[in-house]
């Protein structure tokens, strides 16, 4: 196998593999990425070409959310994709896993935002509104503000998680904190507007979200969206279309309950609440650590990458 992504040996390459990280590993998680963006295992060389290129810096900040989006990102996969993460895509700034705290971190923030290369930044979490923001602050700012002041000035705006790109469960009724997703919270500050690239699930994919950059990197674009902001390549088709027991849904063959034989024979969870149906997301295709999904481990689709999916898809458990 050649393993030469055509790069020569750059600082990234090289420090990946100091980090125990080889090429072969790096190649085979571009490949993932690749065919996530409906490329084909074959455009691994330039998804590798996009990651270890220049880039912008990259800003992550976080609003009111469980940090499950920064966990997707960093437990997944083999142990290398930290190291690809933190090193290869090199997260600038990030609140809640960079070193510096106090005076330094705000440097690192000053620092990142006036990159001449520009930045891009990657908000987690919904952005409390109510009282002017009052409810969510960092390092003596409301997260409104903050968002306000780096997101509209950002090359490419990430909402990473449903929390981000629609509220989440932090704008669960009766929502006292007036959580909002990016996009809306910024939609009522004049001249601050953002579009992000809205990158939902509770937790989201962290594949979808390397994907997303690197389109971003390669094509300087935003990728083709549907109505609600998520990128078509990943988001186009609904779950239920991608589930491996479809054949037993269309046979009518339900699962009673969740200890039954059928449900560990692999049938259909939709009499057990699953929203599948309802839902658009590529978790089947993709998995998550490249593993499991939800339905294959035996528990219905709950529509997390839906907006609004903690107050309209509920009961849970219920078809
Ligand atoms: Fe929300 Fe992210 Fe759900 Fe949690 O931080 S999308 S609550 S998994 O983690 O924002
Ligand atoms: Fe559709 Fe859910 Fe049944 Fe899969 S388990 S076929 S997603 S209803
Ligand atoms: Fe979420 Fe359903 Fe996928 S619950 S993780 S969209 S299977």
């Amino acid at each position: 196998m050649r393993f030469s992504i055509g790069l020569g040996k750059t600082d990234a390459l090289e420090r990946l593999e100091q980090r125990g990280v080889s090429r072969r590993e790096f190649l085979k998680f571009c490949s993932a990425v690749a065919v996530v963006m409906g490329l084909g295992p074959g455009a691994a060389e330039s998804v590798a070409a996009a990651l270890t290129g220049k880039r912008p810096a990259v800003v992550y900040l976080h609003g009111s959310e469980c940090t499950g989006c920064s966990e997707s990102v960093m437990r997944v996969y083999d142990p290398f994709i930290d190291e690809l993460i933190l090193d290869t895509i090199s997260l600038d700034y990030h609140e809640t896993i960079m070193a510096a705290a106090g005076h330094a971190a705000e440097e690192a923030l000053h620092k990142a935002v006036s990159s001449p290369e520009g930045y891009v930044c990657v908000i987690e979490g919904a952005v409390p509104t109510a009282r002017n923001g009052l409810y969510g602050t960092v390092g003596g700012k409301t997260m409104l503000k903050l968002c306000s002041e780096i997101a509209p000035k950002a090359k490419a705006v990430f909402a990473y998680g449903t929390c981000a790109a629609y509220g989440g469960i932090p704008a669960a009724k009766p929502n006292p904190t007036g959580a909002k997703g990016v996009g809306d919270a910024l939609a009522g500050l004049k001249g601050k507007e953002v579009k992000p690239i809205n990158l939902p699930g509770c937790p989201p994919n962290p594949v979808n979200f390397v994907a997303a950059l690197v389109h971003w990197l390669q094509n300087k674009s935003v990728p083709e969206l549907d109505e609600q902001g998520r990128p078509l390549m990943f988001y186009g088709t609904p779950v239920h279309e991608q589930c491996e027991r479809l054949p037993h849904f269309e046979q009518g063959e339900f699962a009673p309950s969740f200890e039954s034989e059928e449900a560990k024979k692999g049938w259909c969870l939709y009499e057990l609440g699953c929203k599948g149906p309802n839902t658009y997301n590529n978790c089947p295709k993709i998995k998550f650590n490249q593993t499991n999904w939800p339905v294959q481990a035996g528990h219905p689709c709950i529509g997390c990458s839906e907006p609004n999916f903690w107050d309209e898809m509920t009961p849970f458990y219920e078809s």
